[in-house]
């Protein structure tokens, strides 16, 4: 018995967060979300809401606040399970703030200021370039060392992020002794980068200020149909994936990755139908992916008690794990714990 416990090798580990700003979209669903809900049998899982990275741009608090329990629902109704992974928000775990100054005082005004988000994000908000803003990727390697995982699943948007994270890692275990697992970007290649209807040279994002531009998981049927009538295309009216085709090519890819079907079946699945069939077929796809997730989101919407207690439980364990991490690398580096 004993030996079998001793050999059975450890679940990596993997964690990763998203931000209550909008209802995700169709692109963080099938991006970060949906591999999330795949690994939690492989993996030992931890995801949770980045309320703190949220506010580098401004919020209304009223709005933030249902924000937050809708982000929270929707973790749970994409099928991310309490029993098997840490789901948690953020802010309600301590740590995350403390060890985000830790991290900053190892983190290089250069390699912030290389950052596309960091760039795009101020480019957008010209009025507010925040101090949080510029030091958001310090926080979020916090958010990813604190709990030492093995790999960090992301849109392949966040790459940069990760890998600044494990420069930081690196640099800290270096100064001060073996503190945290430098972890790896984990990046599906189905989904990775879903680009915006209206102009998909740019990733669909849920911050864009026109709406037909994303699918919103909580988007009814009517609207999904809609918005992808009005999908940017081209003007040969024929469906393959091919050079100068972005916006055929990226309703191929959000096809493809809620059906399973190949580029080639896609290909001839369309063969001779013009773009009219083929965009009402990518939307009833969407559609029926969505539905289960939207009643089960209306569900918990309902029970502020039930999503409180699920965030107090997640809560505790998440601050039991994050606080070991702190500790030892405020001790590595001299600090008086008492
Ligand atoms: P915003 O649009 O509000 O700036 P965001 O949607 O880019 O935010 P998050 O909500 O924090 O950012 O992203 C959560 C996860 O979704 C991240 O792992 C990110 O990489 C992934 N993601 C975001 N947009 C896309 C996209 N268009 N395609 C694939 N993955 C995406
Ligand atoms: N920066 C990410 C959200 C995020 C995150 C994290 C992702 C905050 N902390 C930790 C992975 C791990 C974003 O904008 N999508």
């Amino acid at each position: 018995m004993d030996t079998a416990i001793q050999t059975a090798p450890r679940k990596k580990r993997a964690l990763s967060c998203i931000q209550p700003t909008g209802i995700p979209t169709l692109g963080n669903y099938l991006g970060a979300m949906r591999n999330w809900v795949n690994m939690q049998d492989d993996f030992e899982c931890a995801f949770a809401v980045a309320d703190l990275h949220a506010i580098t741009v401004r919020q209304d608090a009223a709005q933030f606040r249902r924000q937050i329990y809708e982000m929270f629902s929707l973790l749970l109704a994409i099928g991310l399970d309490p029993e098997k992974s840490l789901l948690f928000v953020q802010s309600q775990v301590p740590a995350h703030s403390e060890m985000a100054w830790l991290l900053a005082c190892h983190t290089q005004f250069g390699e912030l200021s290389r950052m596309t988000q960091f760039k795009d994000k101020s480019a957008n908000h010209a009025d507010n370039i925040n101090l949080g803003l510029f030091a958001y990727p310090s926080l979020m390697a916090s958010d990813i060392l604190l709990y030492q995982p093995d790999y960090v699943p992301v849109g392949a948007d966040q790459k940069q992020h990760v890998e600044l994270t494990r420069d930081i890692a690196e640099r800290f275990n270096n100064i001060h002794g073996k503190v945290f697992t430098v972890p790896e970007p984990y990046i599906m290649k189905s989904g990775a980068r879903v680009r915006s209807l209206q102009d998909p040279t740019k990733k669909m994002s849920k911050s864009d200020e026109n709406q037909n531009a994303y699918i919103s998981l909580k988007d009814d049927p009517d609207a999904i149909r809609r918005k992808f009538k009005r999908a940017v295309t081209d003007s040969e009216a024929r469906v393959y994936y091919g050079e100068g085709k972005d916006g055929v090519n990226n309703l191929m890819e959000i096809y493809s990755s809620v059906t399973g079907k190949t580029m080639e079946e896609i290909e001839s699945e369309f063969e001779g139908r013009g773009y009219g069939d083929f965009k009402a077929a990518v939307a009833e796809a969407v559609i029926d992916v969505l539905r289960p997730i939207q009643q089960r989101f209306d569900q918990l919407m309902k029970d502020k008690g039930y999503l409180e207690r699920m965030m107090k439980q997640g809560a505790e364990r998440a601050s039991a794990v994050s606080r070991r991490t702190l500790d030892k690398a405020l001790k590595k580096m001299g600090f008086v714990l008492v």
